[in-house]
């Protein structure tokens, strides 16, 4: 019987037993069953169940290297930075991310709540699920989470000391390569390019010199500015749903950076969403309805946002600097800029980055996912090349509606988007 006081990968097998020696969730003796259910690409998941009692616990364990690359060495370090943080968002936002029972330092490894009746947000949308409070709920989970970390609220020793406790370079490193370099350039010969839109990427991507630009200073922005505790890694395969309720889980690549990075990825994972939407569905009254409701919430989140922001502000803010006339909307004014410009980069990189989603890999029609990715760029370099015109939910809106009609002008959408 292993000790766990020496680091190994577990398997499936291993994961009951090791539960059962950290924490007392399932009674002794019971019949626990195991499997491992991540579908990331750098860490591992079990899920251990008691299926009779109907009870079930969380393990994720951090490997030596990632899933995606074996060759990729990654401090397993990220695991303690996910406990502590999933700790802290827990305190902000209560109920909106799951309950940490254990961080075990030697293995690794973190046991927590299972988010049963909960399906990963990613897997429903490709379903056409349509989840009406998600809007409401991932827009109050932002606001606490981000204001709430910062300097305007936090007192300044104490944020520094999270901080340092924070910096996790191997995770933002590999965000630094994937999202704010190589969609530009290539320059590591990993990127996925579909062949009908080489071209494309080559012209509008690899070959704008003023769009690098935009891109470099966003770079630079996400390296050196510590606003807030940012989850890191905000997509919908980082959260799990019901009709009711919003898990937001897998926080490994948190550190201190700017709010708008978490709040750009949320809107433009839903961006995807709506394009396999668009791309797949039959046209009719269901495709009537998913567009229709995952629109409103890309619009309700930046709206609700605004407006929790204005009174999260009120209420919190302690810096008396901050409280200066004019600042509270100067500040928000940044944070809506920095997140346009994170909508867009999200949005090239998992269409023409190392790694990509399957909401759109996974659409059959080649032309029509050539042409939904079109609309993807042209939205996505509008978001970073004028950042800052990004104000309201509509404005979302009305760049996506002028990036499909583009498309559609240019003759290339004769596909039925
Ligand atoms: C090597 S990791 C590739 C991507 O998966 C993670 O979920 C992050 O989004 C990262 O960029
Ligand atoms: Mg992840």
């Amino acid at each position: 019987m292993p000790t766990y006081d020496k680091y190994f990968l577990m398997k499936s097998a291993d994961a009951p037993a090791y539960v059962q020696s950290r924490v007392h969730y399932f009674e002794d003796g019971r019949k626990l069953t195991c499997e491992e259910i991540g579908d990331g690409n750098i860490n591992y998941v079990f899920r251990v169940a008691d299926e009779e009692a109907g009870r079930s616990i969380i393990v994720k364990q951090a490997g030596q290297v990632t899933r995606i690359d074996k060759n990729w060495e990654l401090s397993v370090d990220r695991g303690r930075i996910e406990a502590e943080i999933l700790r802290t968002q827990g305190d902000l936002a209560p109920g909106l991310v799951p309950k940490v029972y254990l961080y075990d330092e030697v293995m690794c490894a973190i046991i927590m709540e299972d988010m049963t009746n909960h399906s990963m947000m990613r897997s429903a949308l490709l379903q056409h699920r349509v989840f009406p409070k998600f809007a409401d709920q991932i827009s109050t989970f932002l606001v606490n989470t981000l204001l709430l970390t910062s300097d305007v609220v936090m007192g300044h020793k104490e944020k520094k000391e999270r901080v340092k406790s924070f910096i996790n370079p191997e995770l933002c490193e590999i965000t630094e390569q994937l999202v704010y370099t190589e969609p530009y350039n290539d320059c590591r010969h990993r990127n996925n390019v579909l062949e009908l839109n080489r071209e494309f990427v080559e012209k509008n991507l690899y070959s704008n010199d003023t769009l690098k630009l935009a891109v470099a200073k966003q770079k630079f922005d996400f390296m050196n500015n510590a606003q807030c505790l940012i989850h890191g890694d905000l997509h919908t395969g980082s959260i799990f749903i019901n009709e009711e309720h919003t898990f937001v889980f897998d926080p490994e690549f948190a550190f201190y950076g700017p709010a708008g990075y978490d709040i750009g990825n949320m809107i433009a994972n839903l961006f995807f969403a709506l394009g396999n939407g668009i791309a797949v569905m039959e046209k009719g009254e269901e495709k009537d309805l998913f567009v229709s409701w995952i629109s409103g919430c890309i619009r309700d989140i930046v709206d609700l946002l605004i407006e929790k922001y204005h009174r999260a502000f009120a209420r919190h803010v302690s810096d008396l600097m901050a409280k200066s006339s004019g600042f509270e909307d100067w500040y928000l004014g940044e944070i809506l800029r920095s997140t346009a410009g994170v909508t867009g980069l999200e949005m090239n990189r998992r269409i023409v980055g190392m790694a990509n989603v399957k909401d759109i890999t996974s659409i059959q029609n080649l032309e029509k996912r050539a042409e939904i990715e079109r609309v993807i760029i042209t939205a996505a370099n509008e978001f970073i090349l004028h950042a800052s015109e990004f104000v309201s939910g509509d404005c979302y809106l009305a760049n996506w509606n002028k990036a499909m009609e583009k498309i559609r002008l240019e003759g290339r959408c004769n596909h039925g988007l």
